[in-house]
């Protein structure tokens, strides 16, 4: 991408993403109910119920509304932190996809719905994160093939005490 006839053509390109860009959110839907929030810790007590202590990070519930673009969906789940020490959410990736982030759904100061990037996330000791509608939530691009309601797809988290942890997301239907 260096020659100058390249930068005619990155336009219309552009405008696509805005416009997928869109289109999923409106899938993430705005579902003000349920917005990103940080929730104290449950008493609870995890243990046994995953059978990996090396970490203390646990993630749960994750699921994938079936996309509206085939190629771009959100997942959304709950990260815990049973452990006595903070971590962060530093990367995250699929086999079944080409890029992986992690997003907050926003309302930009023109009252428009975004989002924007939610690097290096902290994830309190003793907290729960929920990824839900509205809020947080892993997005997907570049899906490797076209999913279906009860089709799974794979998400690996990386986080910078607990490392990696591979979760199953499955497609349900939307919310609306
Ligand atoms: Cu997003």
């Amino acid at each position: 991408m260096t020659a100058a006839a390249s930068t005619r053509r990155l336009r219309p390109v552009a405008l696509l993403m805005v416009g997928l860009a869109v289109g999923s959110l409106a899938s993430c839907g705005d579902d003000a109910a349920s917005t990103d929030s940080q929730v104290s810790a449950t008493d609870s007590p995890a243990a046994g119920v995953d059978g990996d202590r090396a970490g203390s990070i646990v993630v749960e519930d994750a699921t994938m509304d079936l996309p509206a673009n085939p190629e771009i969906g959100a997942v959304h789940l709950i990260i815990r932190n049973d452990g006595d020490q903070d971590d962060r959410l530093v990367g995250a990736s699929s086999p079944d996809a080409d890029h992986v982030s992690v997003h907050r759904s926003v309302v930009d100061p023109e009252g428009r719905a975004t989002m924007e990037p939610a690097d290096d996330l902290r994830i309190a000791a003793g907290s729960e994160v929920m990824f839900g509608h509205g809020g947080l939530h892993v997005m997907i691009d570049g899906l490797h093939r076209e999913l279906a309601v009860g089709d799974t797809i794979t998400v690996v988290l990386t986080f910078e005490h607990a490392g990696e942890r591979a979760v199953t997301a499955e497609v349900v239907e939307p919310q609306s």
